[in-house]
């Protein structure tokens, strides 16, 4: 008995998509690009009920910070307001003492990314793993996307297990899910063409889960992809869980048109929504499906609980990629903001680590705290 096969719905997608669910089916791409047009309450209950039946009430979120040592970037992604040329009177690079002033004692995940520098050597890199544990040794570091890791390989002249090698020497735990943005070559063409694309993002990701090393993924969407390839992108993804186990968490990833042009708006809120569910529902592999309230805003993340959703990313402190990108949520969240947004969803607040280690599973009464 489940919590998805119990539904009674009257949509046939969706009472559909239910019947395969229920009999341990994954959705085929036609059945999963029609549920887009399904009705969005009957889609939200479904993908609610089917992240019931692998969390119970548990929404999970973290206290952590996200540190970008650098802003500089030999790439140039059109949909990208975050990267500056090393001449740019904007760009940036952290030093020692500025990166370890990041380290915040309370938190439990590092997440690390920035630009491709210039000049830059892979020691650097490095660098910036060993200052962080150096402040904090038991903190849990997700970092480096599978772009960096690409560009270390060039850098280095070594492939990805050996690269991967080194960067957990000095600390890395996991890989974080950004660089994904579409698998089309259509859209890479387009938008990105001189970042790595599909089969280069999904190699290093089944490299690191084959050594032990979980990690995240994402989806950039709300631009100029289509539903099918956001839904051809799902089933890759969700094609490689199958293969090397080793996924915590899909984000799929709200465009902020900022600067670039590419679009008018950004998706509606109702988009995003329908985008979480169908990620829950088609993504049946993946633990998690992450609500990330820096790019939705924090009523369509509060929201997207009922949409299957069953994390919140984390506090966060100061995010600067969305915001180059001109996204309105706040700077940071704090932990009670999490916890009071979880419990109005009718849901029991975990605070996890990066490796999803429970640090703290609230009770009623710690919510007393919260106004
Ligand atoms: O890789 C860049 C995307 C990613 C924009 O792994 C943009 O837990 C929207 O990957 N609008 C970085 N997105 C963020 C990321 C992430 C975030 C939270 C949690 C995790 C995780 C990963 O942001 C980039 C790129 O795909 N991005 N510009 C923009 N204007
Ligand atoms: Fe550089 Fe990443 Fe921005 Fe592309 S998305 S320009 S690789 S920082």
């Amino acid at each position: 008995m489940s919590y998805v096969s119990e539904l009674v719905l009257r949509d046939p997608a969706v009472a559909r998509a239910r019947d395969a669910l229920a009999r341990g089916e994954s959705l085929t791409q036609e059945d999963s690009v029609r549920l887009f047009d399904a009705p969005l309450l009957e889609l939200g209950r479904l993908a609610g009920a089917f992240a019931r039946d692998r969390h119970g009430d548990r929404v999970y979120f973290t206290v952590n910070r996200q540190l970008n040592p650098t802003n500089v970037c030999v790439l140039s992604c059109k949909f990208c307001d975050y990267a500056k040329r090393p001449d740019d009177p904007t760009a940036y690079t952290m030093g020692e003492r500025e990166i370890k002033a990041h380290v915040d004692p309370e938190i439990h995940e590092i997440h690390i990314v920035g630009g491709l520098h210039n000049k830059w050597r892979f020691e650097n890199y490095l660098d910036v793993i060993r200052w962080v544990k150096e402040v904090k040794p038991d903190l849990k570091v997700k970092a480096f996307t599978a772009v960096e890791i690409d560009f270390f390989c060039r850098l280095t002249k070594h492939d990805a297990t050996w690269v991967l090698e080194r960067l957990r020497e000095v600390g890395l735990d996991a890989l974080p899910g950004g660089g994904a943005e579409v698998f089309s070559e259509r859209v890479r063409r387009e938008l990105f063409h001189q970042k790595i694309g599909a089969r280069r993002w999904l190699e290093i990701h089944e490299i690191a889960h084959r050594m032990g090393i979980p990690s995240n993924c994402t989806l950039l969407y709300g631009h100029i992809e289509t539903r099918a390839e956001r839904v051809q992108h799902l089933i890759l993804l969700r094609e490689l869980e199958a293969r090397a186990p080793g996924f915590y968490a899909f984000i799929p990833l709200a465009f902020q048109p900022g600067t670039t042009g590419l679009v008018r708006r950004q998706a509606s809120a109702i988009e995003d929504l329908r985008t979480i569910a169908v990620s829950r529902l088609v993504f049946d592999n993946v633990p998690h499906v992450k609500s990330y309230w820096v790019m939705l805003g924090q009523d369509t993340a509060a929201a997207a609980i009922h949409f299957g959703a069953s994390d919140l990313d984390g506090t966060i402190g100061v995010e600067k990629i969305a915001h180059a990108a001109l996204a309105r949520s706040p700077v940071g969240m704090a932990e009670e903001a999490m916890v009071h947004t979880i419990r109005e969803a009718g849901k029991i607040p975990v605070q996890r680590d990066a490796l999803y280690g429970v640090v703290k599973e609230y009770q009623v009464e710690d919510c007393t705290l919260v106004q």
